[in-house]
Formats: C-alpha cells, structure tokens, sequence
C-alpha cells in the first residue's frame, strides 16, 4: 500500500466530491450535495447494474432519478420517474396486450426512447448521460459507472432474476440467496472516476446511502475501483442506509436478513471495511456508533424534506473532509 499522504487541514482544503450513488435513497443525498457544493465541485457516479433492456428501450433507473431529482423533475412521492406524469403510452400498450408491470410515464418514456436511439447511434452511456444533464440545466456532473453493462441478477429461492424483475415486478418477495454482477468483471470503471480519484484536488469520497449490496456493490465490483478508492488521497466517508436495523425505503434489512447478515451498523461499517475512513449514521443509533471500529458521525440521517438533505449534506462534508484517509484505522 502505498505510504499515505496526511491530508492538509481541512480549511486549507477546498476541492472536489465524488459521491457513489444508486437510487432513490442515494439520490436524496446526491440533491442535498448538489445544493452546498459550488457547480462543478461534485461528481456524482451512479449504479447502471438497474440497467436493463425493456420494451425493446434501454432504461438506466438509477441514472433518471438522479438526474431527475436534480433537475426538480423527479417524482415526490416514488422518488423515481418524472413529477406531473401522464400514462396515455401505458394505457395504450395494456390495451395491446403489452408488459405494463414496469410503469413508463409519457415523459419518462422520452428519456429511453432518446438514450436509446443515441446509444444505437454509437454514442456512449457518458456521453448521452452529460447531454442530458446539461439539457436538464444540472450543475453537477453525473456519470454511469462504467460504459459496458453490468447486469444485477438476484439470486432466489424462485430463482434467478434480472434485478427489475425482482424489485419491481416480484415486490423484492423471494428469499435472496446470492447478488450477482454480470459482466463487471470485463466492465472498466468509468475513466472520469478513475481520473477523479486519483486528482490532487479531490477532497472527499462519499457512498450515498443507497443499498450497500443492490446498488453499491455493482460499483466496486468494477476492476481496479477498489484498489482506486483505497489509493486515493482524500478521505471517503460512508452514510448508513440503516436507521435502527431498518432500511428507510428499500429491501435492504430484508435482503440482510435473508443473505444472514445482522441489521446493524456494525455490519455495513464491515461491509465497507478497508474502503471507508469514516461512517455517518443516524441518532437512533447513538449507543452503538461508541462500539464501532472507525470514526463515526451520528447525526439525523432521515431525509423528509429538502433541508434535512441538505442539512444531511453539510454534516456529511464538514465531517468526511476532517477524517485521515488511513482506510479504517491505524496502518
Ligand atoms: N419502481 C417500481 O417500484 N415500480 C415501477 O413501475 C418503476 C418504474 C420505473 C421506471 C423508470 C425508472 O427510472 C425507475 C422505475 N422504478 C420503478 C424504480 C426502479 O426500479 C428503482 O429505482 C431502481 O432500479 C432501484 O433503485
């Protein structure tokens, strides 16, 4: 491992963000960054292992809520597809007889139609993901993963399932047993994330508090991401998707449960283990972030409304850019 540079104090040290998002719950924190940080400053790199090919349309789920939610466009009650929707398109394809179990509203339905006449076209996942950003007026830049696809398939008592069709279609109902990354083994991360981590300008790394094992873990299965992350100078500080043992939004309790983990914060700060120099969890959880291994922020992680992202954000940076990127404790 190479000899750890200590990091400059923290007033000296303004500079970029790279957050690790998936979903909705990612993308809650991704809007309250987005909101603190000046434009530019943040990177924010998403999970494409949603990603899946439907209605004969390429559709990145996590990619559309991120963006989504930045652009003020997101869906306030689901968090995912667009606000003020109309469904004439499905209404239409059920009287045909059509799959309708994946809801398309009629704007949303625009952005697969549009990303996937620009990926037949030759046109890359990044390249098509930064238009868009830019058409949606985004101040942060917003990158897939990776350009090659990587395919989530869940292990499960039912058996095998393409992640949609386990979250949307079968309600996360069947017992999961095994969360596979198709393709990532031959997937390279994205090359803006690699340049990103290895930048002196970086100031800190945040993993959104998506699920650590459907969204996260497509990321750093990537080749070569985890060894980027541990190399990178600047700190990286994890947000805990667990409030008192229960995910807020999302099978992530269930998924530990039936794959034998304990739902508790000690597990995801093992989860992350060797990656993350700090954890940031939520007041309910106060008594046990004294037992824990690395450095700990208890602060109210619940995000109800915009300013508890925002508030969430603040708390995530004035903590994450003061922790020693020693990975975890004394090396
Ligand atoms: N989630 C659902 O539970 N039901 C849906 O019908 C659904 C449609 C959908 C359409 C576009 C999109 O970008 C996301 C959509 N999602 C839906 C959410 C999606 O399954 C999840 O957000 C991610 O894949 C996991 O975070």
């Amino acid at each position: 491992m190479s000899e750890r540079r200590r990091k400059s104090s923290p007033e000296a040290r303004r500079g970029k963000v790279v957050a690790l998002c998936g979903g909705v719950g990612g993308a809650k924190l991704a809007l309250g960054l987005d909101r603190v940080l000046p434009a530019g400053d943040l990177l924010l790199v998403c999970n494409t292992g949603d990603d899946f090919e439907h209605l004969g349309l390429h559709v990145s789920p996590d990619l559309d809520t991120v963006m989504y939610t930045l652009a003020g466009l997101a869906n306030p009650e689901t968090g995912w597809g667009r606000r003020d929707e109309s469904w004439a398109f499905m209404r239409a394809l059920e009287a045909l007889g059509g799959e309708s179990w994946f809801r398309l509203g009629d704007g949303d339905l625009a952005t697969h139609v549009e990303r996937t006449r620009r990926l037949g076209a030759g046109e890359s996942l990044t390249a098509i993901t930064a238009h868009f950003a830019r058409r949606l007026g985004l101040a942060s830049a917003l990158l897939p993963m990776s350009d090659a696809p990587v395919r989530t398939m869940v292990e499960t008592s039912e058996g095998t399932l393409p992640f949609q069709h386990y979250f949307v279609r079968l309600r996360c109902g069947p017992a999961v047993r095994r969360i596979r990354f198709d393709g990532a083994e031959s997937a390279p991360p994205n090359p803006a994330l690699l340049s990103a981590l290895a930048a002196a300008d970086l100031a800190l790394v945040v993993i959104c508090p998506s699920n650590p094992y459907l969204s996260i873990d497509p990321i750093l299965a990537l080749p070569g991401l985890r060894a980027a992350l541990a190399d990178c100078a600047a700190p990286v500080v994890a947000v805990s998707p667990l409030i008192a043992g229960k995910a807020v939004k999302g099978p992530a309790a269930k998924i530990m449960a039936e794959l034998g983990i304990p739902q508790t914060q000690a597990a995801i700060a093992r989860h992350y283990d060797g990656l993350i120099d700090g954890l940031v969890l939520d007041e309910a959880d106060a008594a046990e972030a004294r037992n824990l291994p690395i450095p700990v922020a208890v602060t109210r992680t619940l995000m109800q409304s915009l300013d508890d992202r925002v508030a969430l954000a603040r708390r995530v940076l004035e903590f994450g850019i003061r922790l020693d990127a020693r990975k975890g404790g004394a090396r």
